[in-house]
C-alpha cells in the first residue's frame, strides 16, 4: 500500500524524491519496492509516501530540504538486533589458536573465550569502554544502521554489568542511533564461581538483575543456553525474574549443540532465539506458534567455520520471521559490518536478498519488539532511512566490502552524508 497522509502537506521538514523506495512492508511487490517514489518527513516521522509525480505543488514549494535521489535505492534504517559491542581487549590470539585446530569450545573450556574478555572488561574504565565501543559503533552507523541492540555479559558481577549497560546507554545518548539494551548476566560462569553454576545463577537472579533494573538499564534479558554455559533449567530461573519485571526475553540457543533452549524460550514468548544452527526442524513449529523471531548470525558461523546449517527451509515453511545480525563480539564474531552479513546470509544460509534485507529491517525490529516504531518505511514510523549508491535492492547483498551507503536520516535529521 502506498500511504498518503490526508491533506496536511504544509509542514514537511524534508522530502526525498525520485527514489527507488524499498519500503520493506510485507506486501505484493518484492522488497515493497516503489519506483520513482517520494517520501516526506515531518517532526521526525514519515509524513507521506507517494509518487514523485504526485507531490503536491504547495508542499514542494514550502519544503526547504529536498533531495533528488536520482533513481537510487532508499531503504529503512538498518537494525542490528544482536551485538556485544561493548567489551575490553580483543581475542586475536584465539583466532590464531583456532587456525591451528583448537575449537571455540575447547578454548572456552581451557579458560579462554568469554572469561578472558570478562577480565579485560572488568579492568577497563567506563571511558575506555565508551571509546573502544564508539569506534566500532561508528563503523556500523556509516553503513546505515540506525538501531542497534547491545548486550552486557562481560561483567558478570553487579558493578561491571552495570558499567557495561551504562556504557551502552551512553552510546545511545552520544550518537544518532537508538540503542536497545539486553542484560546477558547468564553469559558464562565467571571464574570466581567455577564449579558453582547454580550459585552464580542465584547471584544473577537475586542481585545483578535487580540492581540493573533499579537503574532501568535493560530493555530485555538474554542468556547463553549451551553445554559450555547454562542449561534450559538454569536459564528458566533467570527468565522467571525477567518476567517478574515484565522484561521481554531472548536467548542464545542451539549454537553448538541442540540443548532445547529455543523451545523453552519460545514457549515463554521469547522475542527471539538467536544462532539456532542446531535447532531441530521439528521444533520450528513452536517458534511459529509463539511468534518468536529466528535470528541468524552468519558472521559467527563463518568465524567458527561451522558446518551445521540453521533449519531455514523449516523456518520458511512455518513462516517464522528471520532476522540477520552481526553478533559483533571479540570471540566468535569480530564483525564490523552489517551489510556484509547480508551477503553471508545469502551465501551460507541460502537466504534470498529480499529475505536478508527484511532480516536487518522489518524482522530485526520484531526481534527487538519495536516494529511499531521502526523497521519499514510507512507513514507514522520514525524517519530512519538510508540512501544507497545502488539502483536495486539485491545489490546490497551481492557486493562484498565497500560501503554503498551515501546518506542516512535518523529521526528526520541527516546523520551521515558521504
Ligand atoms: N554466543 C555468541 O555469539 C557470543 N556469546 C554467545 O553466547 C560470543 C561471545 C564471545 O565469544 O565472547
Ligand atoms: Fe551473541
Amino acid at each position: 500500500m502506498i500511504n498518503r497522509a490526508s491533506s496536511n502537506t504544509a509542514g514537511w521538514d524534508a522530502l526525498w524524491y525520485n527514489a527507488q523506495l524499498a519500503t520493506m512492508c510485507a506486501e505484493e511487490t518484492p522488497f515493497g519496492l516503489r519506483n520513482k517514489a517520494a517520501i516526506a518527513v515531518a517532526d521526525g516521522h514519515i509524513a507521506w509516501i507517494g509518487k514523485t509525480s504526485e507531490i503536491p505543488q504547495t508542499a514542494l514549494e514550502s519544503c526547504s530540504s529536498k533531495l533528488d535521489c536520482k533513481g537510487q535505492l532508499v531503504t529503512p534504517g538498518l537494525i542490528d538486533c544482536h551485538t556485544h559491542l561493548v567489551y575490553g581487549g580483543h581475542r586475536a590470539r584465539e583466532f590464531e589458536q583456532r587456525l591451528q585446530g583448537a575449537s571455540y569450545e575447547e578454548i572456552a573450556r581451557s579458560g579462554g573465550g568469554i572469561v578472558s574478555t570478562v577480565s579485560a572488561t572488568r579492568t577497563a574504565t567506563m571511558d575506555e569502554l565508551i571509546e573502544q565501543a564508539s569506534t566500532r559503533l561508528q563503523g556500523f552507523l556509516a553503513e546505515g544502521v540506525t538501531t542497534v541492540e547491545i548486550k552486557s555479559g562481560y561483567g558478570l558481577n553487579v558493578a561491571d554489568e552495570i558499567k557495561m549497560l551504562r556504557v551502552a546507554r551512553t552510546l545511545g545518548a552520544i550518537f544518532s542511533v537508538d540503542v536497545v539494551t539486553s542484560f546477558l548476566g547468564a553469559h558464562t560462569v565467571p571464574v570466581e564461581f567455577t564449579g558453582r553454576d547454580d550459585a552464580y545463577i542465584d547471584l544473577v537472579c537475586n542481585e545483578i538483575l535487580p540492581a540493573v533494573m533499579a537503574e532501568d538499564l535493560a530493555d530485555a534479558v538474554d542468556a547463553f543456553c549451551e553445554r559450555i554455559a547454562f542449561t534450559p533449567e538454569q536459564v528458566s530461573r533467570v527468565f522467571d525474574v525477567a518476567q517478574k519485571y515484565q522484561l521481554p526475553i531472548k536467548l542464545h540457543a542451539e549454537q553448538l549443540s541442540d540443548s532445547k533452549g529455543a523451545v523453552m524460550a519460545a514457549k515463554r514468548q521469547a522475542l527471539s532465539v538467536d544462532h539456532i544452527e542446531y535447532l531441530a526442524a521439528e521444533d520450528v513449529a513452536v517458534l511459529a506458534e509463539h511468534g518468536t523471531v529466528a535470528v541468524l548470525l552468519p558472521g559467527a558461523f563463518y568465524c567458527l567455520k561451522e558446518t551445521q546449517l540453521p533449519p531455514v527451509a523449516a523456518l520458511r515453511e512455518h513462516n517464522v520471521p528471520i532476522a540477520i545480525a552481526s553478533d559483533s563480539n571479540p570471540g566468535s564474531a569480530p564483525v564490523g559490518s552489517l551489510v556484509l552479513m547480508l551477503n553471508m546470509a545469502c551465501r551460507f544460509f541460502s537466504l534470498t536478498p529480499e529475505e536478508a534485507l527484511a532480516g536487518v529491517t522489518r524482522n530485526a525490529a520484531r526481534a527487538l519488539g519495536i516494529d511499531v516504531q521502526v523497521g519499514t518505511l510507512e507513514v507514522g514510523k520514525q524517519a530512519n532511512m538510508v540512501l544507497w549508491d545502488v539502483f536495486e535492492p539485491a545489490e546490497l547483498s551481492y557486493r562484498i566490502g565497500g560501503n554503498p551507503c551515501s546518506r542516512v536520516m535518523y529521526k528526520g535529521s541527516i546523520s551521515i552524508s558521504r
